[in-house]
């Protein structure tokens, strides 16, 4: 398998300026006709136009409308003989595909009887032959003929011109879309859907349709999405100034689809899972997630359609600006300080458990990649999520309005064009020419081409006599395949400096006239720097990477006394968390790596304290306090460990879970009672906060009635189980009997299958919640073997089948690693059968043992067997190939 490198760019050989495509639809047989307008790309060397294309039958070919001859190469279709000269050319190309037989869901696919298409990154090659790369722009004519009542609806990108009946029960449709797009945001979906509309008019005045177009049966769960939509375009207008360019706006829902969402330009395609809510089916987080991908999509019409990557190294470009975008637009949504704040916790969280693995992993890469073999493989959270922390760093160093102004700069000069990472950074700096990010620009960009998570280590040395505290700040940055050495990167670190009481103390650097508040924020740009404050009486305690300012790891020994100020007093509500996050790593750490048998007290009084007061907490958030409350994850935990023996870490976690269920206890019926009413549901951060917050309790209640054997909360929760008003409530109760192996979770998962049966979304996370439960006795997997046989269970389903494997693998590492070796046989089994239909699931699921290397005997071993028995496998999928090579180097 060939190595594609970012340095070998080239530019295309020809560009090709329209697209005129007709499609005969048919499942088994789809006949598409292509005609291009092409010309020679005068910036290129002459060389032979080739074509990509990928399980196409080809039946014709011409050129200006007569035969030409031509030669098929490694799957491209090459043509040689072209005319000469500057002048443009039609080509035309006429080919067979089989969408009914495409179980890869990449190209034109089949679902449930309606066709879709998925095309980024290169699947527009499984539709027609194309130069099907993203620095190739075009504008697009489709025509779409169909059977009439089995296809009612017929959709592409832009405009729909014309539509009319056939002949034989035929219709057809002609769209036009007037935007140029690279052939990756091409779409068309023809079948029997039913829709939701909207007018709205823009503050320039001009009408715009929105539609979500859904199954028959499904419109009741489609109005959060379209206030999503709504609020979305009201969203860029007024933070950005960017405006909606289409007059009609659609969004399509899928059951089968590979990921989350796509950006087609103007007809968005997405999973159900992003589209569909309503408060008897979805949980809190569903609508939080709906809201968040419908303006993730949406944000894509500017960063990622008006202005595209030049080639797929740059996917970050638009990745990471446009989740940078989904985030600040959801913490604009969220409204307070304290809700702002859930919001990024829960993002860091996102960080620290999924990108920091991965950085320090065999898949580490920079976000901006420098090869690939498999492109699909780099939809990574490195590219997405931390490709948003480098964007949010250069807004920090340039400001709220001055990022404003250069993204402004960046559509002045980009609009229309393919370009690169390097670009935005320019335009970002150039409006800002006398911002730290300017005058560090160069150095700066290392984040865009060196992996791994810098860490930053901190140390403070307060000086009576001179009433001076010194902070020195040093950073490192670990080797990462391919790159032994880094360079010091350009750290933001927002900070502040807290007196004994928690007062936050004027922060004033030696050298300035006067003290610039009590938050500011330092730039680390060497391996080691010295910060010294002045006019500070007592030691301080150091408030540091307030609101997480840099994707680092903050390595800072300072007291628990310091801990136990901050979580109560910091005026930072990240750091607050981050506070109790720290109280509670270090003693699991310490039982961890302690010898013997896990202890039942992990956590000591004066932890337990601390958290009680927050829980008890008259001013403080539900929400703040469920995340307060709520401890490092396992997977969070084993990233700390050089070695990892995944079944200690489970058992330490869940004795500190159990200590706080026990010690807490009337404070969890506090909460319980206090939290567990929100009357008429609606999803937003206060009431789904107090959800949260009553869902935590009642889990807790049910941890200690399991210990106890006191059947009152268990019953309760039944009740509460059978009773619920909503989907947020219902499931967390159904999850609190789960996760504490109460007898009646058994009467309670099939009630529940009973009620929701005919609801694939709500299926979905009954089979997750059983794979994902706390292993007893290894219970779990002959569990997740037998969900499998399930009639429910559709393994060519994404959805179902992550809700069973992946979740059993990704997300249960105390079920997943077995010291009989049988969750990696299991896993090695699976990724190989998935592997022979549809390569992206496979390739997902193939990461699950990333980070073999950092376990213990004899999990390592038994991982690495595993691993090496699907490299050994044939044939191999170039996706999970990549993977497994990577991880066994
Ligand atoms: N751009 C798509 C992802 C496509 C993934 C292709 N393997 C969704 C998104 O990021 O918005
Ligand atoms: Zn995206």
């Amino acid at each position: 398998h060939t190595v594609i490198r970012r340095e070998d760019y080239a530019p295309p050989a020809y560009l090709i300026d329209t697209v005129d495509l007709t499609f005969d639809l048919d499942p088994a047989k789809t006949r598409v006709l292509n005609r291009m307008r092409v010309r020679r790309n005068p910036e290129a060397p002459v060389q032979p136009l080739r074509l990509d294309g990928e399980e196409l039958n080809l039946a014709r070919v011409l050129v200006n409308g007569a035969g030409t001859s031509f030669k098929m190469d490694g799957g491209q279709l090459v043509l040689e003989s072209l005319p000469d000269g500057a002048d443009p050319f039609e080509l035309e190309i006429f080919s067979t595909c089989a969408p009914a037989k495409n179980t890869q869901l990449m190209g034109l696919y089949v679902s449930q009887g309606t066709f879709f298409t998925q095309c980024e990154a290169e699947g527009f090659r499984r539709i027609t032959y194309f130069l099907d790369r993203p620095d190739v722009m075009a504008t697009y004519t489709v025509t779409l003929r169909a059977d009439k009542r089995q296809y009612p609806v017929l959709l592409s990108n832009g405009n729909l011109v014309e539509s009319g009946d056939l002949e034989a029960g035929r219709h057809y449709a002609k769209w036009v879309d007037p935007h140029r797009k690279p052939c990756y945001l091409f779409a068309l979906v023809a079948g029997n859907l039913v829709h939701r509309e909207q007018k709205i008019i823009s503050r320039s005045g001009t009408e715009h349709t929105l539609q979500i177009y859904v199954r028959r049966g499904d419109l009741d769960k489609t109005e959060h999405a379209m206030n999503a939509l709504m609020a979305s375009i009201a969203w860029d207008e007024t933070r950005f100034g960017l405006p909606l360019d289409l007059e009609r706006f659609m969004i399509v829902a899928t059951s089968d689809f590979n990921m989350g969402a796509m950006e087609n330009k103007g007809l968005n395609i997405f999973n159900t899972k992003y589209v569909l809510a309503s408060p008897a089916t979805a949980t809190d987080t569903d609508f939080a997630n709906v809201e968040s991908v419908v303006a993730h999509e949406y944000f894509h019409n500017w960063t990622g359609n008006r202005v595209t990557c030049r080639d797929w190294f740059q996917l970050s470009l638009k990745e990471g600006l446009t989740v940078f975008r989904d985030q600040e637009f959801s913490m604009d949504m969220a409204g307070s300080p304290s809700a702002r704040a859930v919001k990024r916790i829960e993002d860091v969280r996102v960080l620290r458990t999924a990108q920091f693995p991965e950085d320090a992993g065999p898949m580490a890469h920079p976000v901006r990649p420098d090869q690939y073999v498999e492109i699909n493989n780099f939809y990574t959270v490195t590219v997405y999520e931390k490709g948003a922390e480098v964007v949010r760093m250069m807004q920090t160093l340039v400001g709220r309005e001055g990022f404003a102004r250069g993204l402004k700069r960046y559509f002045e000069r980009h609009d229309g064009q393919a370009v690169t990472c390097d670009d935005f950074a320019q335009a970002m700096a150039d409006a800002n020419p006398d911002s730290e990010l300017a005058r560090l620009l160069a150095e700066f960009k290392r984040w865009y081409s060196q992996a791994g998570t810098p860490r930053v280590h901190a140390s403070g040395q307060h000086d009576a006599a001179t009433r001076t505290y010194t902070l020195t700040l040093s950073q490192s940055c670990p080797p990462t395949p391919g790159q032994p050495v880094k360079e010091p990167f350009v750290i933001p670190v927002t900070m502040g400096l807290l007196g004994a009481d928690g007062r936050e103390l004027p922060l004033q650097l030696e050298g300035e006239a006067q003290h610039a508040g009590t938050h500011r924020t330092l730039v680390l740009t060497q391996p080691s720097q010295r910060f010294t404050f002045v006019g500070i009486e007592q030691p301080p305690v150091p408030s540091l990477l307030r609101g997480f300012s840099a994707p680092v790891i903050l390595e800072q020994d300072d007291s628990d006394a310091n801990l136990l100020t901050l979580l109560a007093h910091d005026s930072d509500p990240f750091n607050r968390w981050e506070a109790a996050q720290r109280l509670t790593l270090r003693r699991a750490l310490a039982a961890v790596r302690a010898p013997g048998p896990v202890q039942a007290d992990v956590l000591d009084t004066a932890c337990l304290d601390a958290l009680r007061s927050v829980l008890r907490h008259p001013e403080l958030d539900a929400a703040f306090k469920e995340l307060v409350l709520t401890l490092p994850s396992e997977t969070y935990i084993a990233e700390q460990l050089d070695e990892v023996e995944p079944q200690r870490i489970h058992a330490v976690r869940e004795a500190m879970r159990s200590q706080l269920a026990h010690a807490l206890h009337e404070d969890w019926v506090w909460a319980y009672e206090q939290h567990k009413d929100t009357g008429a549901y609606r999803p937003d951060p206060v009431n789904a906060g107090r959800r949260a917050l009553a869902g935590l309790a009642l889990y807790m209640l049910c941890l200690a009635a399991r210990d106890n054997g006191n059947p009152v909360w268990p019953g309760k929760t039944y009740q509460r189980f059978k009773d619920a008003g909503n989907m947020t409530d219902r499931f967390q109760a159904l999850q609190a009997l789960v996760g504490s192996g109460h007898a009646l979770a058994q009467e309670a998962l099939q009630r529940f299958h009973a009620q929701f049966q005919h609801d694939d979304l709500v299926l979905d996370k009954w089979f997750a919640l059983q794979a994902g439960q706390p292993d007893r006795g290894g219970h779990v997997l002959p569990l997740v073997k037998q969900l499998m046989q399930h009639p429910d269970f559709h393994l060519r389903n994404p959805n179902r089948a992550r809700s069973v494997i992946s979740t059993y693998c990704h997300s249960n590492p105390g079920a997943f690693h077995r010291s009989d070796a049988a969750g990696y046989v299991f896993w090695s089994e699976r990724v190989i059968e998935i592997d022979a239909f549809n390569p992206q699931v496979a390739a997902r699921l193939a990461r699950a043992l990333d980070r073999w290397k950092k376990l213990a005997e004899p999990y390592r071993s038994a991982a690495r067997e595993a691993i090496a028995r699907v490299a050994a496998h044939e044939p191999l999928s170039n996706d999970v190939r990549e993977v497994v090579t990577r991880a066994l180097a």
